[in-house]
């Protein structure tokens, strides 16, 4: 009977995903990570190695973990409160400590195994951001009271620098590319209503991004320039050229330089913040929705394969805190470079990077002709490997 049960069950779901999931093509959703109490802030690398915080109980205390490839390594291992975790091509993190589940007054870098203090302040950071330089942006926030003063801080592995010089406005939610240029929001939180403007630094210059709403703030700036944030309650981009709405109402969004876009959105009906991507092309936007539950999905992340992560927990509002990641990736077929064929160079790139049946960490760019999903480059996926062989031509 349980059996029959269950199969019922599943015909059910499976029923309401054709309904309403439509996933980009090539793509498939895995959930990871769940537990009672949910996590936050899951950030993506190119490598498909998510960093994620995991509450451990409902007091504070979170640690960070990482998953690899169907493997998760758990980083931290004390009683801080230890958030928003952030992730480089290198797997070189930050992140925002709290010591004994107080306010986070720490900001720790990561590099293979060894911690470093980059800063150790009295108030909380407002935002921090990693490249894979392994350079870090934060705002150090000096006053809570008004006027607010907070600025931005450069930190390049060995000497932190302070970026801005505000006595009474805040410059807070830096975000970090590889050149060294950053997006931030400029703050006047003492006005009633607040507001603020995106800022963009690059080396030899300082953009204010044209926007419509007078609440501009969580900025996410690629290597090319390109600008994702919210203004009020829109979604825009900034192309390099000009300011694009791309949704009237939209969470924290995250960009590669497709663009892609990972954003949840408000729903009115089932009180919920379901995930979507967004494709965006010259003259229109493909819609994708990634979920088909009422949960609350939150902050996300989009790596240079089109590949997302986005933290979630059931029912925050009524203290249902049981959550996880949801991990949107690459469905494996052979095509090791996404060119629509299985060709002798897939096959090349194959025969370079066998690994034997042994699981590899760090697989990275490889992991896409680990075809079987279990860690490992060996014969059981050269079988398949051979099987979807189809040349140049498909
Ligand atoms: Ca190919
Ligand atoms: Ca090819
Ligand atoms: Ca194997
Ligand atoms: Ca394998």
């Amino acid at each position: 009977m349980i059996s029959r049960w269950s199969v019922v069950a599943c015909l059910l779901t499976a029923k309401t995903l054709l309904a309403q999931v439509n996933l980009p093509p090539g793509f498939e959703v895995v959930e990871i990570a769940e537990n009672d109490y949910g996590s936050t802030n899951a950030d993506i690398n190119d490598c498909g190695q998510i960093a994620f915080g995991q509450r451990q109980d409902l007091n504070g205390h979170i640690e960070v973990f990482v998953y690899d490839n169907g493997y998760i390594t758990q980083i931290t291992n004390g009683d801080d409160r230890n958030v928003i975790p952030q992730i480089n091509n290198s797997g070189q993190m930050i992140w925002g400590r709290g010591v004994h589940r107080a306010t986070v007054t720490q900001l720790i870098f990561y590099d293979q195994g060894v911690e470093t203090l980059v800063e150790e302040y009295s108030n909380a950071p407002n935002g921090w951001s990693i490249n894979n330089l392994g350079h870090v942006c934060w705002a150090r926030k000096v006053s809570s009271r008004c006027p607010r003063q907070e600025n931005l801080f450069l930190w390049d592995g060995s000497t932190a620098n302070q970026q801005t010089f505000d006595a009474e406005l805040s410059n807070v939610g830096p975000s970090l590319n590889d050149l060294d240029a950053f997006a931030w929001t400029y703050a006047q939180f003492c006005d009633n209503p607040w507001r603020s403007e995106v800022l963009v630094r690059f080396a030899d210059k300082v953009l204010t991004l044209p926007s419509p709403g007078t609440q501009n703030q969580t900025p996410e700036l690629t290597n090319s320039g390109l600008v994702v944030w919210t203004s009020s309650s829109r979604l825009l981009l900034w192309t390099g050229l000009e300011s694009r709405e791309l949704l009237e109402r939209g969470g924290r969004g995250s960009l590669n330089e497709w663009p892609r876009v990972y954003v949840p959105v408000f729903d009115f009906s089932t009180n919920s913040w379901p995930a979507w991507i967004l494709d965006v092309r010259d003259k229109d936007i493909a819609r994708y929705l990634m979920t088909d539950n009422d949960f609350w999905y939150s902050n996300g992340s989009v790596n240079k394969w089109g590949e997302a992560a986005a933290d979630w927990s059931e029912d925050p509002p009524n203290s249902q805190w049981r959550g996880g990641v949801l991990f949107l990736r690459r469905i494996r077929t052979g095509d090791s470079e996404f060119d629509g064929d299985v060709d002798l160079r897939d096959h090349n790139r194959f025969a370079q990077v066998m690994t034997g049946s042994v699981r590899k960490d760090r697989l990275c760019e490889d992991r896409f002709l680990d075809i079987d999903y279990d860690g490992d480059l060996d014969l059981g996926d050269y079988a398949k490997f051979q099987n979807a062989f189809t040349g140049a031509s498909p």
